[in-house]
């Protein structure tokens, strides 16, 4: 499939002739998940966001931003970002021949997306502070030089990320709720956005981790907190238009503990075979835990590949088994886990 402006030309701020970066990014998979739909008694669907060419939804923004940002004349781009955004931002800029910028709080963003941001080529600095306070600083630095800021406060992400639900509604006509992780608050406004464009309501529930849910709370959390390293955010730049898609959609927002995300992280890998990111299976716990108020047809929005954190994977399941190089210990190991 061509990548998401060239499919959805007419309904983005783009027109033809314009510059395009792309990766082919979206078109990504809406697979049912049957344990899931078992366990909570509704029709449950996972969009594989993960599978977006960088590995998370952050894709669709970027090519938007980038090619928006290249038709204006940029030379370079900025973002401060949990990691994600790093990524697809590096990506981009490798792709459109710019320079790229990262900012990234110091060790707390995970290993597979820190590869990504070094080995497209940007330069990544490592902030000694949080992501709110690398966003402040970066809004101030693109304020003051001629960087692009493509931060989800940049509108070209949000319209590049709204295409995911277009591809819902595509597939599924109509649906009654969307389950979907919530950091900066940018992805849960595109869909919003997305879905009222197509005519369609489902109802929003936006899931926060319990150590960084500032719209729970209804205030920003200055120290923020959890094993989901993506959202880890205490102040949400998209805070209003969040609140304004769970509220006008009868929705909501609640939090789910990180013991809640693991479990639901390891549940969808072993029992649905879908490897997404910790911040990713926030959807699904919090469908676990809360509800989806009673809908009948329900999609989780998992927004990043499993293989951006082996760290967290590996410190959440049992380890290898050693062998020696023989025929009989091989099967004194796996016969004696029962065969048949
Ligand atoms: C896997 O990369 O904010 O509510 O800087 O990576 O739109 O912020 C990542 C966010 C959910 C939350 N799932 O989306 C970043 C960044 C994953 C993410 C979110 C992020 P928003």
């Amino acid at each position: 499939m061509p990548g998401l402006i060239e499919r959805y030309m007419d309904r983005l701020p783009f027109e033809p002739g314009d510059p395009i970066i792309t990766l082919d990014e979206g078109s990504t998979p809406l697979v049912q998940a049957p344990r899931l739909s078992e366990r909570v008694g509704a029709e449950v669907w996972l969009k594989l966001e993960g599978a977006n060419p960088t590995g998370s939804f952050k894709d669709r923004g970027m090519t938007c931003a980038v090619s928006a940002a290249v038709r204006d004349g940029a030379r370079a781009v900025i973002c401060a970002s949990t990691g994600n955004t790093a990524a697809a931002l590096a990506a981009y800029a490798a792709r459109a021949g710019i320079r790229g910028v990262v900012i990234v709080p110091e060790g707390k963003i995970a290993m597979g997306k820190l590869a990504q941001a070094l080995m497209h080529g940007a330069q990544v600095v490592a902030l000694q502070g949080n992501f709110d306070r690398a966003l402040e600083l970066v809004r101030k630095v693109a304020a003051r030089h001629p960087i692009a800021l493509v931060n989800s406060v940049n509108d070209f992400r949000i319209e590049g990320q709204k295409t995911a639900a277009y591809e819902i509604a595509e597939a599924l006509g109509d649906l009654d709720a969307l389950c979907i992780p919530v950091g900066n608050a940018g992805n849960i406004t595109a869909y919003w956005r997305g879905f009222r464009e197509v005519g369609l309501s489902p109802r929003m529930f936006g899931f926060q981790a319990a150590g960084a849910a500032p719209l729970v709370h209804g205030s920003p959390v200055a120290a923020p907190e959890t094993v989901a390293s993506a959202i880890r955010i205490g102040n949400p730049a998209r805070w209003e238009q969040a609140m304004d898609a769970m509220t006008s959609s009868r929705g909501g927002v609640d939090a789910v503990s990180d013991e809640q995300i693991l479990d639901a992280y390891r549940f969808l890998a072993r029992d649905e075979g879908v490897f997404c990111e910790p911040a990713s299976a926030a959807s699904v716990a919090g469908l676990l835990a809360h509800g989806a108020g009673g809908a009948q047809r329900v999609v989780c929005v998992l927004t990043g590949h499993g293989l951006k954190d082996p760290d967290t994977a590996l410190a959440s399941v049992g380890g290898v088994i050693p062998c020696a190089p023989e025929l009989d210990m091989i099967e004194r190991v796996i016969v004696g886990q029962g065969l048949s």
